[in-house]
């Protein structure tokens, strides 16, 4: 398995969205630990092999977080596989994998897979509506989440995914303090350092998306988290 414990901040790059030369370098150059490429929307083959080919020439890490598998691209350092445990289809659990190991089970080197539990929190975001993922989740229930990645399925990182809206501190926190070794993600809304400094005093790691394309520059200011104290 790929060990992605010293990635604090990563930058998520959407393929199905423009981004310049210019944006692209200095995202890339920045001190962010890793390049993660995924979205949900427009995901295809083609744009998943053009961006990871621009990123390519950086000497950052990139890895592809798989939605489709009709996206899925070699030549990545890492394949991050999502398992949606608050979605009610089983599609989203395990039917996208079971698709992608049967069609390319062979080819796959399980040292560069990560398996990652992932509760989606916002209901209208893309991932919410797709996966129809019960969003209204009490701190018992995030707990119990996270008890559940760690101690039954046993996976090395738990995803809170906010994607577009700044999510609950409080719930990140919660499962901060029931995990004691599974690495505990954050994604959703960070605009800034502040947003960015609150939710990686809990996570482990966090990823910032969308202000990559629409602040540039406060997008590159949360990189300043990796002198926080771990
Ligand atoms: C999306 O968690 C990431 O998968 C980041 O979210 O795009 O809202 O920053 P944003």
């Amino acid at each position: 398995m790929y060990d992605i414990s010293g990635w604090r901040h990563i930058f998520k790059l959407d393929p199905a969205k423009p981004i310049s030369e210019a944006a692209l370098r200095a995202v890339c150059t920045s001190e962010t630990d890793a390049i993660v490429i995924g979205g949900t929307d427009q995901v295809t083959e083609s744009n998943v092999s053009q961006l990871k080919f621009r990123v390519r020439r950086y000497s950052k890490p990139v890895a592809l977080e798989l939605s489709h598998i009709d996206s899925i691209v070699p030549g990545f350092d890492a394949y991050l596989i999502p398992t949606v445990l608050n979605s009610p289809d089983v599609t989203y659990h395990n039917g996208i994998l079971f698709d992608a190991l049967k069609a390319y089970g062979h080819l796959i080197d399980f040292d560069d897979v990560v398996f990652e539990g992932y509760i989606v929190l916002n209901p209208n975001s893309k991932v919410g509506e797709v996966t129809q993922a019960k969003t209204h989740l009490t701190i018992e229930d995030v707990e119990t989440y996270a008890q559940m990645i760690e101690s039954m399925y046993r996976l090395p990182v738990m995803y809170i995914e906010y994607s577009g809206t700044y999510g609950d501190v409080e719930k990140v926190k919660a499962a901060a303090e029931i995990l004691s070794h599974t690495q505990l993600v954050y994604g959703g809304g960070i605009t800034n350092l502040e947003e960015a400094q609150a939710m990686a005093t809990h996570a482990h790691t966090i990823v910032v998306g969308n202000i990559i394309y629409e602040d540039l520059n406060q997008a590159l200011k949360t990189v300043k988290i990796k002198e926080l104290p771990e």
